[in-house]
Parts: C-alpha cells; structure tokens; sequence
C-alpha cells in the first residue's frame, strides 16, 4: 500500500516507511542537511532540513519524520527560508572563509554559497583548536558546527566511541578520548572524516590540489569481507578513497586499510620492470627476454626431471580471472597438478571440514545474517582487527542485544561486548567444542525436527559424546564448566545462532576436525539452511576464497569441482589431457624441494619464506630449486633471497576483474590507474608465457574474456555476467543468467545428499606443550594497522601506527620473567628465535604469548614450527612451546639475531 502526499502543491505517491527527507530526494526537491548522514538513525538535531507539515503548528525535520497519508508538505515558504537564512548567518560568523574557498564541495560550503555567506577571514588551520597528531586524520575543529556526525558516526557505525561532546562554559567541543587523537582509541576507519560536512575532520592529506579528478568504484584489495570504495585519481595517482554508500558487505564503511594503506601503489620500490638474477645480481630485462628465459627455464626442467618437477602458488590477492590462467598454465603447458595458493595456510581446513560435513567447501550464510542472529558465536577470530567491517557489525549487533559468545585465549576487543568469553588453552578446541556439543546433547537442547529430517548418526554421536563431559573438557582446555554449560546453552537456546570462526579454529594439528566440531554445533541445533544462522569462516585475504575456488588447488579445478570429477569436461573444453598424477600442495612442494625431487617454483603474489612456519626449513627448501619465479609488485623476501627471475605484476588498483568474498559474493574490481611502469596484470603475464611455450588457450584480451570461460566451466558461474556484476556483486552459486544469487546454503539439501553426519571427533593433544625448558604457548597472529607480512601496509603511513611486531605478555608472566614494557627479549622454540619488543597486556592469559609477523626483519617465523593439520597439512602457526630470553645490552646494528637462527 503506497502513501499519498502534497509536495508544495504537487501530488506524489511513495511506500510506506519513507521519511519526508528520502521522499524529497527521490523527487529532487534539495532541502539543505547538516546532521543528517543516510548511514545514522537521524536525530533532526540541526534543524535545517525543517519543512512545514499543513496538519501541524510547528515546523519539522524533514529528515526525522516519518511520512502519512495525506500529509501536506512545504518546503519554501517564506518562514522557512527566513528561519535557514538565520541559521546559516549564526553558523557562518563563526566559520573560517578560507576554509570555504579551498574546498568548495563540502556540503557546508556549498550550504554557504548557497545563501551568498562567506564566512569570516581567519587563518586556517586554528593551531588552539587542531590536532595534527594523527597520520591520516587532521583535526580542525575550528570548523566544527556542532552537528555531531562524527559522535555518532563513531559510536554508531564503528562503535569505537571515540569522539566525545564536552561541555566547556557556554561552548561544546567536540574531543578524543585521549590527549590527542594518535593517543586516543582511534582505529583510523576514516567515517568521521567521511561524514564530517565541513572538514573540521579532513583525511591529513587532502588539499586543493589533491583533489581527485576521477573515482573509480572497486574492490578493496585487503581482506575477504569485499568492501567497495570509490577510488580517487589524479593523473596517474591515487590520492583518495573514499566508501562506497549501498556496497552489500561495507554500506558506507572501511577500515584504516581500504581508506588510507593505498600509498604502496606507488612506493619507491616497486619494481615495474622484469628482473633476471645472474650471478647473485639482478638485472633488469625486457619481457620478451624475461619470457623467453622463464619458457625455456620451465622445458628444460619438464624435459630433464618430468612436469611434477615444478610447482606453481597462486595469488590469494589477485583476481578469479587471474587465478584460473595461473591453474590452467600448471594443467595445461606445464602439466602438473602441484598448483595451491594461501588458502592452504589459513581456511584449508574449514573448506575440508564444511566439503565433508556439508558437500560444500565455503561459508553456508551471508555477512547480512549477522543483524539477524540472535546469538553470535566467534571462535578465534580476532574480527575488529582482521575483518574490521564485520567486527564491527558483530559489536554492533551485541550492543543491540544479539548475544555473543567469543572462545578465544586472548582478550580481544569483541569480549567487551560479548555475553560471555571462553579463553581456552591455545590448541584445545576440539574439546572444548565437544563439551558444548555435550551440554546440548544431556541437556536436551537438540533440534530434535532438524536432526530427524536431515541428521545421520544421531545415536552413535550420543554415544561418543557422553564421554565429553564439561569436567573432562575443562581439564583439557582450562575453561570453567559452568562458562561451558552457559555458553552452550545460550547457543542452543537462542536461535538463531550463527557461528564465525578464524585462524584460532583451523592453524593446529587439529584444524579440520576443530571446524568439523563446530559444525557439529550447528547440526545438533539446526542452525543450518536459514537466515542467521551457519557456519561462516572468516576468510583471509581479498581473494583466497576466489583463487581456491579458481582451482589454485592441487585436487580441484575450477568451481571447486574434485579433479576426477571434473576430469572429462575439463579435458574436452580444454582440449588437453589433464594430469594424471596427484598435485602436491604448498607444504608438500617445500619437502619435495629438500629432498630434490622439485626443481622449479613459480610464486605468484604470495612471500612464501617470510609466512611459511619454520624459516629454516623454508629456507633450506626454497634454497634447493635449481629455479624460482617470484611475480609480485615488490622484490618480497621469496624474491631476494631466492629469486631467479622476476615478473612484475600490477596491483587490483590497475587491472579488471573480479573478487570472491568471504560470503562467496563475486564483485567486480575495476582499474582505476594504467598498470605502472611495464607491469601486468597477472593473467596476462601467465598467457604470454603460455603462448611462448606455444601453448593453445591462451588467447585472451580481457579479463571478461576469461571470465565467461570460467562461466562456461562452471554451472555455479554461470548466471553472473560482467554485465550483471556490473550493477552489484553476486553470491555463488549463480547457475543462471535470472538467479539472485544464494545468499544462504543448505536451506534444503545439503550439497552432498538430504542428510549430514555429525562426526565423532577425538581430542588429539599437539605435542607443543608447555615444557620446563619452553614453558610458553606462543600463539602468531595479527593486528589492525598490518596486513600479513606488511608487504603492502609496510609501504604506507601504517607503519607509523604499527611501527614493529611485539610480543604480547600477561602482566603476571612479565614480572616472573622480569621483563619491562617495551624491552626487546629473544623468544627461543626449538626451530629456531626471534627478538621482539614486549608489549604487558592484560589481554593475555598466564603462560601464553602473542606475536604478529609483520616485520621481515624481525621473523617471527623463525621460532614457529612444522607441525600440520592431518587433512589439510595447515602450519600450526597457533601454538608453539618457547622460553622467554632477556636480552641484557642493545646488540650491534649489524646484530643478526631472529634472521634464520
Ligand atoms: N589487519 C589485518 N587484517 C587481516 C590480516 C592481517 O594481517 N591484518 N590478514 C588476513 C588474513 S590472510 C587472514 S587468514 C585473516 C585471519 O584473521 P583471524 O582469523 O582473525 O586471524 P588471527 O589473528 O591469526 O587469529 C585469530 C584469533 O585466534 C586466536 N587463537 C589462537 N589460538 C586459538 C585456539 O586454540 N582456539 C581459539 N578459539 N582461538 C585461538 C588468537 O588469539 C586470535 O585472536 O585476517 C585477514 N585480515
Ligand atoms: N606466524 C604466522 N605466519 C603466518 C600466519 C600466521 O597466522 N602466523 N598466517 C598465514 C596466512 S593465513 C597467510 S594468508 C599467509 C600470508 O602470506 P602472503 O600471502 O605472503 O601474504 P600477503 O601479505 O597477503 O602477500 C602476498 C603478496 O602478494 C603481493 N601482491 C598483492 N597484490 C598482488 C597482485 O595483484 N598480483 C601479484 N602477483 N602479487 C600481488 C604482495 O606484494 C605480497 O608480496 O601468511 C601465513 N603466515
Ligand atoms: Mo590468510
């Protein structure tokens, strides 16, 4: 039923639910705004969008009322013109001209030109009420008209509660919650900036002549949530990004990442040329030289030691279109299956555990599932720092009342807001998740409907489970029984219930069977096949989703379809035979290389010595290749210390293409610069090799191109043209060009059948334990302000707010060891140490450490060890036993202490 309203004399029809503001736009009727921002529950505090309502006395804001039927609205009549001129007269005599000359297209400005105000002469910036301590974010607040967006904005969106209105006299100022804003708890997301309307908060870069010329809406390269942000150019630059307002996944949001960590596009250091190393230096090549060289490289090692000799890694953070050229070069010209990529590192296990619970290897819901959940389970996720957008939905939601269940050891930031937090031993998952599985099991909570119409093994599940009592789970995982009944109660009893888990769930010995545990959560309680419920891993880096899902896998090939099952389709549309022999994964390809029996590497956008567990044994490993390929925008560590020949790749900010998220929504990214220099994108570097090597099926001009090969392939691919994609992301599968998309997986069957099996899991312990000799559970992850191995945030103002990785230790810990805040101190496993600035926490438990891996100097991953999951081979990168070693006087410069020892 539609609403019938008066717009200054004219009749006009809207649904129901509009407020007069949004209707007035629709019909491109401009009333002035200052408080209201579309992405804020609107407070109609500023009072300049009032409009007169016939019915009432008074006037109204247009952008906090609701409309009627019937209503009869005015938006020009002489008293309201009167009362706006006024208005802006009073915020205008206090407001700096300059301000208004220089940016002409704030909103208030043009507010002020439009009334013919200037505002007064006045130096800018008001050094008594700036704050320029912040890399990205320059505070004026001489500007500031009071209209609280940054507050709310803060508190609404972000829910870092930053900006405060303090009472100062007759005056309000608006004040961090710290003695200047790099001191504050400011997270650098940038959306006070973006809704400030005035530039009181202006992004510390901006000036007249930084002003972007062009935006370009794309993806953000960063990390699996698939944020959209305009990008801003000029000439050959980037020099803004700003969000993108209706983007599914970001709505107007993005971290300190996607709006400010763009800088490495253009750093000094880039390398945009192709590079040969010959005796120990490199030089640089032109391509056709650096083509022919990796052709005839790459034969020479097929014909002497057979195609199996070589392994190729695909790039988590380049495109699908990318990704599927990488594995069809491996397939095809070289004729190997060792072809993986990071996924393997990080949701190997979670795609293993969901493909053999669910037959479907990818995350069942949708971030948008979030808002709907009433309970809301994190297992080692840290997502404020690592997925900010959807940690701060997350927070958000529990504010609103969702409850929140958080199983990590350390105290990460969601636990402020979360109804009960499980700090777990590092590395006890499975027992823990079994005794929830337990408490719902005795205590009646199943889903009794769901477990009879679509569960197999309910009874022998029963059997096996009676054993996982809270009490034997507790001894295991140190968690207090009654926290383990209540956590599983709530989750069973407060449906729906989704679950989003992390790295803590899937980097240990036990990382597929730890996600296999929680999904057994989810089937006892139906948490499946419906909004707000499933179970969703967190998935890393822009692409990893998309590039697994390539077939940058050694057992699957595109679609994610198993390599035997999609072998005649393949071998008929590729018109190739397909390899026969099993393809090695990434941790398979480093042993092989120690024993010799792989001789080539070709490393696409991935460092794989600075991230792999236990340097030293990637070292000894990468150091046996007769030949190693790194393709990358940098020289990373993998280059330098081991490259044979360099291929320059060009960022996402310079190709087209598309990016699989972390809800399996495929978005488009678009260039918004040429490539820099002479680099490429990467499907095109990969086929002009392959039409070197006088391969067929490599002829393409587009990304597109590429892409509806991948449709024709792919029945999930099939509906989602670069047309539709065009207009907004979709979510996999697609099988048709009038599908939506499937936001939520299983609603009914399963991917493999009608039933599932809960799997009867036994608690294995990893055999890093604490020992006299290393009494501390090491646990390596990461932090807001660095990206992985901060390839890329390393090459930006990031640094200056995460200058070094540091050891996290409990106060307690850190009086034992008696070491002081800030103190360098050597962590020493049996693999190998690294030296690291301490960092005192309360966050941290007793007997447990945290390291990030930010820093290639530093390696953390020199003390981290070899250990991996049984079905996927993940590192165990959250646990490893090691001592904590003062370090008395400040070592030598040339100190080489942490670097591959
Ligand atoms: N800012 C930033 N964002 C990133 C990245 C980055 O480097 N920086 N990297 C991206 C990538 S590649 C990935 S894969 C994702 C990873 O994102 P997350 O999955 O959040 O990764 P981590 O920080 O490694 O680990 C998550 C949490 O697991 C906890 N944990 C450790 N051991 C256990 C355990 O035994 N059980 C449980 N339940 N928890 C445990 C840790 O305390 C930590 O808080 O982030 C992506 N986003
Ligand atoms: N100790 C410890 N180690 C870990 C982890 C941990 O938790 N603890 N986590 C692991 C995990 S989950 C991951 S994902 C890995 C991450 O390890 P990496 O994949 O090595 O890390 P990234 O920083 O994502 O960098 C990938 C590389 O891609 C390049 N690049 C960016 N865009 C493009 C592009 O379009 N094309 C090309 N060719 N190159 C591009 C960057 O310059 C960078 O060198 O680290 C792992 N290592
Ligand atoms: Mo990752």
């Amino acid at each position: 039923m539609s609403v019938h309203l008066i717009v200054n004399g004219r009749p006009h029809e809207c649904e129901p639910g509009a407020t007069v503001l949004s209707v007035l736009r629709q019909i491109q009727i401009e009333v002035p705004t200052l408080c209201h921002d579309d992405r804020l529950q609107p407070t109609g505090e500023c009072r300049s969008c009032l409009v007169s309502l016939a019915q009432h006395a008074r006037l109204v804001p247009a952008c906090a009322t609701p409309v009627e039927d019937g209503m009869v609205i005015e938006t020009d009549t002489p008293e309201l013109e009167s009362h706006r001129r006024s208005l802006f007269e009073m915020l205008a005599r206090h407001y700096p001209s300059a301000a208004v000359e220089q940016f002409p297209d704030k909103p208030f400005h043009r507010v002020l030109r439009a009334y013919g105000l200037t505002g007064e002469a006045r130096a800018l910036p008001d050094a008594d009420r700036g704050d320029r301590s912040h890399p990205y974010i320059a505070v004026d607040m001489s500007r500031c008209i009071d209209c609280y967006r940054c507050v709310r904005i803060c508190n609404d969106v972000q829910g870092q509660r930053v900006w405060h209105v303090r009472e100062r006299g007759l005056e309000t100022r608006i004040v961090p919650d710290g003695p200047s804003l790099r001191e504050s708890s400011c997270v650098a997301c940038g959306a006070c900036v973006d809704t400030c309307p005035t530039g009181a908060l202006e992004d510390a870069g901006a000036s007249p002549l930084t002003m972007p010329s062009k935006w370009t809406r794309t993806t953000c390269p960063y990390c699996g949530v698939g944020c959209e942000m305009h990008v801003g150019t000029r000439g050959d630059r980037i020099v803004s990004v700003r969000p993108v307002l209706d983007a599914p996944v970001s709505k107007g949001h993005l971290c300190v990442k996607g709006r400010y960590a763009f800088s490495f596009v253009h750093a000094e250091d880039r390398i945009t040329q192709p590079m040969i190393r010959e005796r120990d230096r490199w030089r640089r090549a032109s391509w056709s030289e650096a083509r022919a060289v990796v052709a005839e490289r790459l034969q020479v090692l097929i014909d002497r030691h057979g195609a199996d000799s070589i392994g190729v890694l695909g790039s988590a953070r380049a495109t699908n279109e990318d990704n599927y050229v990488i594995q069809k070069f491996a397939r095809t010209v070289i004729g190997t299956n060792n072809v993986d990529c990071c996924a393997r590192v990080c949701h190997a296990p979670s795609a293993a555990a969901l493909k053999r619970v669910l037959g479907t290897g990818l995350a069942t819901n949708s971030f948008d599932d979030i808002e709907r959940a009433r309970t809301i389970l994190v297992c080692g996720a840290n997502a404020t720092e690592d997925h900010p957008i959807v940690g701060a939905r997350i927070r958000q939601a529990a504010r609103r009342g969702a409850h929140l269940i958080v199983i990590d050891p350390r105290r990460i930031e969601l636990t402020a807001d979360a109804t009960c937090h499980l700090a777990l031993k590092p590395g006890t998952n499975v027992a823990l998740l079994n005794a929830m599985a337990h408490v719902i099991v005795t205590e009646g909570l199943c889903a009794t409907g769901f477990l009879e119409a679509r569960v197999d093994g309910v009874e022998a599940f029963k059997q096996f489970i009676a054993d996982w009592t809270p009490a034997h789970a507790a001894a295991i995982c140190g968690v207090d029984v009654e926290a383990i009944r209540f956590a599983a109660r709530v989750y069973a009893a407060h449906g729906p219930a989704m679950t989003v888990h992390g790295l803590g769930l899937t980097e240990h010995v036990q990382g597929t069977d730890g996600v296999a545990a929680l999904i057994n959560l989810a089937l006892l309680t139906g948490n499946l096949g419906q909004a707000g419920a499933g179970v969703n891993p967190l998935r890393g880096q822009n692409n990893v989703q998309g590039a697994a899902h390539m077939g940058c896998e050694p057992g699957s090939l595109p679609g994610s379809t198993p390599l035997e099952e999609g072998r005649p389709l393949f071998e008929r549309q590729w018109d190739r035979p397909l390899p026969g022999t099993r393809g090695l994964n990434l941790l398979e390809m480093m042993d092989a290389a120690s024993i010799g029996r792989l001789k080539g590497l070709w490393a696409i956008g991935y460092d794989v010595f600075l991230t792999n567990p236990n340097a030293n044994e990637t070292a000894k490993a990468l150091r046996s290749l007769d030949l190693v390929i790194v393709q990358d925008l940098f020289l990373n560590e993998t280059a330098r210390e081991f490259g044979t020949i360099f291929l320059p790749a060009c960022s996402s900010f310079e190709k087209d293409g598309t990016f699989m998220n972390g809800e399996r929504r495929i978005q488009r990214v678009r260039a918004a610069l040429r490539p820099m220099g002479e680099s490429e994108p990467d499907w095109q570097i990969v086929a002009e090799i392959a039409r070197a090597m006088g391969a067929g099926g490599f002829g393409f001009s587009s990304s597109e191109q590429i892409w509806d090969e991948v449709r024709a392939l792919c029945s999930g691919a099939r509906g989602m043209t670069y047309a539709r994609l065009d207009q907004a992301g979709l979510q996999w599968p697609c099988p048709a060009e009038d599908h939506p998309g499937t936001a939520i997986l299983h609603t009914q069957p399963f991917g493999h059948g009608p039933h599932a099996t809960l799997q009867r899991i036994d608690y294995r312990p990893t055999s890093e334990q604490p020992t006299p000799r290393y009494p501390f559970l090491l646990i390596t992850g990461r932090s807001l302000y660095q990206f992985n191995a901060g390839t890329m945030t390393g090459r930006t103002l990031n640094t200056d707010l995460r200058p070094s990785d540091v050891l996290d230790i409990s106060p307690d810990d850190a009086i034992d060891v008696r070491v002081r805040d800030g103190e360098r101190v050597r962590v020493v496993s049996q693999y190998g140490s690294t030296v690291l600035p301490v960092r005192v926490t309360a966050a941290m438990g007793r007997g447990q450490l945290f390291a990030t891996f930010q820093s290639k100097e530093l390696l953390v991953n020199a003390a981290t060890g070899s250990h991996r999951d049984s079905v996927t081979n993940t590192p165990e990168y959250k646990v490893t036993a090691v001592r904590v070693e003062r370090v008395e006087a400040d070592p030598p410069s040339d100190d080489q202490d942490g670097r591959h020892t």
